[in-house]
């Protein structure tokens, strides 16, 4: 759900601007680094011990090891795609290589990306785009340890603590589910795991054993992390048979286009309302005037590309909420499947 991106000089002042602010709160007596001395996470303990029938002890230990992590904090706080233009986010996640190595996922698993589009119906070029986005086909998969991640963000990350203390608490009965051990999981600093970096409560509701051997394991099992993408997908609402996306021009960018655009990732208006405010709806389209879609307007080195998002696109939002993201995805697919029918691997 989250693919890594590693940021520098913005990185380094900011992760200076945090040790300035935690001193500071040493100064004052705040907040023991060790988390099992700390009340908020003793009271959490036993709730997990009340609600979900955990060792205290287990947990014990589990909080005694893990280490709030600061770099993890300085990376949430300015995520990729609200850092970066459309054009420098494409240049990053459609590159070369990535095809490439796209090309070569299909080839190598296309008999269990062919049984996902049928078992599921989804697009194999998706499936196939989403793992090289995520993880770049299994190769950047994660170092942080997902307890470190979880509580890190889940104690010491104030805006989106509930949300993180949640993922933590479905971590935690994740690994006793999988028969892991929980310190030995690793992930991306959002506590994002394996082959589609699912975080922990879509591993429990959407991740599947693809490949009948009795475990669900994305984290090192291509099989079932090709069939887990394809579920998340089809648990979504992909329905793959009309457009996702579609270059188009405005006749004048009023204001009230300009406010428009971006405004949802959900399809919001007609094709007919678009036309009306200004948008030139191509005449292949003429047929679907009642079909809903959002605007989308993608920052380029000299001005922006402006764009329709349809149904399937908002699905691909749901893996990540970032237009970026969903568009990124989107053109990787399209040019991977492209670079397979020309080198002949499409067979
Ligand atoms: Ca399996």
């Amino acid at each position: 759900m989250f693919f890594q991106l590693i940021s520098s000089g913005y990185a380094k002042t900011l992760r200076v601007a945090i040790c300035a602010a935690i001193a500071l709160q040493g100064s004052v007596g705040y907040a023991s680094d060790d988390y099992i001395d700390r009340p908020e996470v003793v009271a959490y303990i036993e709730s997990l011990v009340v609600e979900h029938d955990f060792s205290r002890q287990a947990l014990e230990e589990i909080f005694r090891d893990a280490e709030k992590k600061d770099r993890i904090i300085e990376l949430m706080s300015r995520p990729a795609e609200r850092r970066l233009q459309w054009h420098e986010y494409r240049k990053i996640l459609v590159d070369p290589p990535r095809v490439e190595l796209g090309v070569k996922f299909w080839k190598e698993n296309a008999e269990t990306l062919a049984r996902a589009e049928q078992v599921y119906g989804v697009d194999a070029a998706i499936i196939v785009a989403i793992i090289g986005v995520e993880t770049r086909y299994g190769r950047i998969t994660g170092s942080y340890r997902v307890v470190d991640a979880l509580a890190t963000l889940g104690f010491d990350y104030p805006p989106r603590s509930k949300f993180f203390l949640s993922e933590l608490t479905q971590f935690l009965l994740l690994a006793r589910e999988e028969g892991k051990s929980a310190m030995s999981l690793k992930g991306s600093y959002a506590g994002a795991m394996g082959y589609g970096q699912f975080i922990s409560s879509s591993y429990r509701n959407f991740a599947v054993d693809f490949d009948n051997d009795g475990v669900r394991d994305i984290w090192s099992n291509k099989v079932d992390a090709i069939g887990s993408v394809a579920n998340y997908f089809a648990r979504h609402g992909w329905q793959g048979d009309g457009l996702v996306t579609q270059k188009i021009s405005v006749k004048t960018a009023t204001p009230e286009i300009l406010e428009l655009a971006n405004s949802s990732l959900k399809p919001n208006k007609t094709l007919q309302q678009w036309q009306e405010l200004g948008v030139e709806i191509p005449t292949s389209m003429s047929e679907d005037l009642q079909v809903n879609a959002m605007l989308m307007r993608m920052g380029q080195p000299d001005g922006a590309d402006f764009w329709l998002g349809f149904d399937d696109f908002y699905v691909i939002t749901r893996y990540n909420h970032s237009r970026l993201y969903a568009m990124a995805v989107y053109q990787l697919s399209e040019t991977i499947r492209q670079l397979r029918l020309q080198s002949g691997e499409a067979g």
